[in-house]
């Protein structure tokens, strides 16, 4: 797959493998890859024509504080070998794994596929829950709701707990569950001490290829970053209503406004945003980051 990819200044040795919408992945010379978060944003499934000044160094910084968090649940991908410098602090170094081809998805509470699901059969991936939920409920207990990985433009699609047997095994299947449901509660506990719900979220998971890991199953990807996960301020939580999303609220309302001059359903691309949306947006990304981390961002 080819998307944007900006010029990253990466010695010749790194090889471009990937790009998402906002990450791109590149070899190393040593075998192993260089997982860089870009700056860009997406929002209505397009990735806007404005970069975010900053949003990779700190999805990346907070996503290495994650993987700490979570150590003694899960190892992660990531190594101990150095990025190159013009990327270092939007990069990781990670192992590679063989990975499953499932998205790990856990919800604690209702929104997104998972409320178009509810709604339609109120299953979400043929797990019945009760009824009379609303936008924005909290689910009787998290859930682990998978997904198929979808190609970039395409949307991922919710698979049954049995579709992912079929597709990796039975016990193979429920160590994902296990893994993701176990870094669902430490991380929506943690969060909650900040004031923030982790409403839902998303993982990768692959099994080491060698060394210290070698067998085992490892966190890859980003993690619990505001772009793989749902995170809604505690105390303005309301169900029976789209919650307001914590780090893309202001893009959105921007976009929708009869100020953007667009139509986010006319098949035409975003403009671009003004300097006062990607300086509120910035802002939120750094709020996200220090009210996780308890550290300022510098
Ligand atoms: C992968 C082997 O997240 C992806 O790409 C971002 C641009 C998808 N992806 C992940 C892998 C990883 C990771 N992360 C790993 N540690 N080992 N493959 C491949 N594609």
């Amino acid at each position: 797959m080819t998307a944007p990819v900006v010029d990253y200044g990466l010695p010749a040795e790194y090889e471009h493998v990937y790009s998402g919408k906002v990450r791109d992945l590149f070899s190393t010379p040593d075998d192993r890859l260089l997982f860089i978060a870009s700056d860009r944003i997406s929002a209505y499934d397009w990735v806007l024509p404005t970069l975010i000044p900053d949003k990779g160094t700190i999805l990346t910084q907070l996503s290495l504080w994650w993987f700490e968090q979570l150590a003694d649940i899960v190892p992660s991908h990531v190594s101990r070998a150095s990025a190159p410098a013009s990327v270092r602090e939007r990069a990781m170094v990670c192992e590679r794994l063989d990975m499953f081809p499932v998205e790990c998805v856990v919800r604690g509470y209702l929104a997104g596929s998972g409320l178009a699901d509810y709604r339609a059969t109120q299953k979400i991936c043929g797990q019945g829950l009760p009824p009379g939920l609303k936008d924005g409920s909290r689910l009787p207990k998290p859930i682990f709701t998978p997904a198929t990985k979808a190609e970039v433009g395409e949307h991922d699609m919710n698979i049954t707990f049995d579709e992912v047997v079929i597709a990796i095994g039975q016990e193979e299947a429920q160590q994902l569950r296990r893994i993701s449901l176990a870094v669902y509660e430490r991380a929506d506990a943690i969060a909650r001490e900040q004031g923030l719900i982790l409403a839902d979220t998303k993982f990768e998971i692959g099994l080491g290829r060698s060394g210290k890991y070698a067998g085992d199953y490892v966190l890859a990807d980003e993690v619990l970053t505001p772009d793989s996960s749902r995170y809604w301020p505690a105390d303005q939580w309301e169900p029976g209503h789209a919650q307001p999303s914590f780090d893309k609220q202001f893009v959105r309302d921007w976009l929708t406004s009869p100020e953007s001059g667009w139509d986010k359903d006319s098949q035409t691309p975003p403009p671009e945003l003004p300097v006062h949306i990607v300086e509120q947006t910035r802002a939120k990304y750094v709020e996200a980051y220090e009210r996780l981390t308890g550290e300022a961002f510098s």
